[in-house]
């Protein structure tokens, strides 16, 4: 189905004028809807969501719906504004919260949170201090949420030495014949076998808490205020299941602390921004409300590092395997990316003593 008769299914107030592509996501196709209506034009947000990636989209979608409705009555509690801090599904005109067309693809809509920027990258470190405190707000939000109630929508989606092993496969097949051109890469890569399970053991061995964790805080998954530089909105849910704060916490230094755009081509202008991790780091346990563990707070640091390290190893494999899971605007892609991820962790583990320190402020 085109978007725009996907559009005409949604209870949206006015008339559909315009279907556009919007956003900068790799994984959902995502259009802005812009309605007249007598009252002027309201836009909306809809999605059709990537199958590859999720070939259970009811469930996905169960849990968004749980997810939502409980975060809409804890910001109501706290006496917030659910229709700008927390999306909403808008409901189609049959009824239902999401749309099922018959080819078995699934599109849903959402309010769009006006007067809202999504970031690529952080320039600012009062903005980035506040949307650390978004996604820590998120998972205290969560902490009434039974966590058993949740599909795994992507199993082992943050089990590093299960990514570990995709790549072997990945690097064992090429299909593409694309090995030769990411040598330094693989060889990067595998140097780092050992200790892709430090976060997984931590949770098996009960460590660290099990929580209801959002699994995707890269930057532009938080609407941040245009005036106010606030972040105003977590978004994009298709990832809430159970996990471990740390991944939170280290996939948001990854997006965030770098100086350059995650496809950056000129690794010289990629670097780790210290200052910004202390930032987000300061600004994530405040919005955690103290309940962060000593144990959690100890691996702060080393998780940054291997939620880079594995996003890296995703591009990689990505690459290997003919670019498959990823959207990419041109061959090399996600191979660019992976460079990125590579530079930054390299720099992590020259900075992990600082990186420490800089928790201990926070
Ligand atoms: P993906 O899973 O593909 O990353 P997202 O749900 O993150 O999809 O949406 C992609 C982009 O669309 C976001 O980064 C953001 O820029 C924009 N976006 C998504 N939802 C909203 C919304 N409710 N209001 C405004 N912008 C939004
Ligand atoms: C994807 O959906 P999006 O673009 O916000 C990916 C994340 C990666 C990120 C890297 C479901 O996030 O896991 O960290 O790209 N989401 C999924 O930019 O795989
Ligand atoms: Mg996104």
């Amino acid at each position: 189905m085109k978007a725009f008769d996907a559009a005409e299914k949604f209870c949206f107030e006015g008339r559909v004028r315009d279907v556009s592509p919007y956003g900068n996501g790799h994984i959902n196709d995502t259009y802005a809807v812009v309605c007249d209506r007598a009252e002027g034009r309201v836009r909306y947000i809809l999605q059709r969501l990537n199958s590859n990636v999720f070939p259970n989209r009811a469930g996905l979608m169960r849990n968004m719906i749980a997810v939502t409705d409980f975060l809409r009555a804890e910001v109501a509690k706290e006496g917030g504004d659910p229709e700008r801090e927390c999306l909403a599904l808008i409901p189609t005109k049959a009824g239902e919260r999401y749309l099922t067309t018959e080819d078995g693809e699934v599109w849903r809509a959402t309010q769009f949170i006006e007067n809202t920027d999504a970031y690529l990258v952080a320039d600012d470190p009062e903005m980035f201090r506040d949307a650390g405190r978004a996604f820590g707000k998120f998972i205290a939000r969560l902490s009434g949420f039974d966590a058993s109630s949740l599909f795994e929508v992507i199993p082992d989606f943050h089990n590093t030495a299960k990514r570990y092993a995709a790549f072997e496969r990945a690097l064992a097949e090429d299909v593409c014949a694309r090995a030769a051109s990411a040598a330094a890469e693989i060889d990067f890569v595998s140097a780092r076998k050992e200790g892709c399970s430090l976060l997984v053991d931590a949770l098996a061995k009960g460590e660290i808490p099990v929580r209801v964790t959002h699994n995707d805080t890269k930057l532009n998954n938080v609407l941040i205020d245009v005036d106010t530089k606030r972040a105003v909105c977590v978004i994009d849910l298709d990832t809430v299941m159970p996990g471990t704060v740390l991944y939170d916490f280290g996939d948001g230094v990854r997006a965030g602390c770098s100086t350059a755009k995650e496809d950056e081509p000129d690794l010289a202008k990629v670097d780790f921004d210290l200052s910004l991790f202390e930032a987000f780091a300061g600004g994530f346990l405040k919005g955690m409300e103290g309940s962060v563990t000593a144990r959690e707070r100890a691996l702060m640091p080393a998780a940054a590092r291997m939620m880079t390290f594995e996003c890296g190893m995703r591009f990689l494999t990505d690459y290997l395997s003919g670019d498959t899971y990823f959207k990419t605007a041109y061959p090399e892609h996600n191979l660019v990316r992976a460079r990125t991820q590579f530079k930054l962790v390299a720099r992590m583990e020259e900075l992990e003593g600082e990186m420490a320190t800089a928790v201990a402020k926070a």
